[in-house]
């Protein structure tokens, strides 16, 4: 059960970013642990495809960082973790929503040798919603280093300006490339903090929060599960078309459909009805 402090909101505020500790525990981390290689090899318990799926095995070269984006919706043990009623409730508190849905998850592989994600901000992704606004709980499903891929965050980054989104995201050559121009149009030198911490830990972050992660350069592979939430309130955008997102709007119809968009939390107490 997340339990937010007064520490952890004032850091969040701060830093653009919040690490909470303990959030699942060694049975659950190995459960999703042993679901990568088969979501990765189209082995979906559902039945159903996720919404994106940007490595496949045999298709694709191992050096790529593995990518999955609505993993939830093929596969029960990922959206038990994605779909938790405490993350939804966090990242809610986090930013003054009065409630919180899912937006998509990711199902993240960085295995020994894989290439970096280029640094950018979430929201930069997000305009086919209204408010474009994203938060994110990050889980990783093992201990991470500075070295192994782990995610980095710009500290202090939540408060620059909104950038479009960055040239190359997968395996750039150069992974800070989008992150100097806005750095020096905000005025700083960046400080990048890479996120040390023990598997079933997680990371609050804002959609403006700069992050990305670099070349895993250790011996062991670095798994995570991520919850992109948005608000309970949110629309889609009346013209703006996201490729994949936008095919879940009804036609006349701007209100974000719970079977797909689902509510974590509301402060009201409610969670949307199917989700147990
Ligand atoms: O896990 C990573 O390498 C990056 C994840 C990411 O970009 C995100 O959670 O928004």
């Amino acid at each position: 059960m997340i339990e937010l402090t007064e520490t952890h909101k004032h850091t969040f505020r701060e830093d653009g970013f919040a690490i909470v500790e303990g959030v699942l525990d060694r049975e659950t981390i190995e459960a999703a642990r042993e679901k990568f290689p088969l979501l990765f090899k189209g082995q979906f318990e559902t039945g159903l495809q996720p919404d994106e799926w940007n490595w496949h095995e045999g298709r694709d070269r191992d050096t790529l960082t593995r990518q999955i984006c609505n993993g939830w919706k093929a596969d029960r043990t990922i959206a038990s973790i994605v779909l938790r009623e405490d993350i939804g409730r966090a990242c809610a508190e986090l930013r003054g929503w009065p409630g919180s849905r899912i937006n998509q998850d990711n199902v993240i592989w960085k295995p020994p040798g894989s290439k970096p994600l280029g640094f950018h901000q979430d929201d930069s992704y997000q305009d086919w919603i209204v408010p474009n606004e994203m938060m994110t709980c990050w889980i990783t499903l093992d201990d991470t280093t500075a070295t192994g891929g782990t995610i980095e965050y710009v500290r202090g980054s939540h408060l620059w300006p909104l950038a479009p989104p960055i040239g190359q995201f997968h395996a750039p050559d150069d992974a800070l490339a989008d992150l100097r121009p806005a750095a020096a149009g905000a005025g700083v030198e960046p400080e990048i903090v890479p996120i040390e911490v023990p598997a079933g830990s997680a990371v609050f972050h804002h959609g403006r929060t700069w992050h990305g992660s670099r070349d895993n350069k250790g011996e062991a592979p670095r798994r995570s599960v991520v919850a992109h939430c948005m608000s309970c309130d949110v629309a889609h955008h009346p013209s703006n078309v996201h490729p994949v997102y936008s095919r879940y709007r009804r036609q006349d119809d701007l209100s974000m459909d719970e079977s797909f968009f689902p509510i974590l939390w509301r402060q009201d107490g409610y969670r949307t009805a199917w989700l147990p």
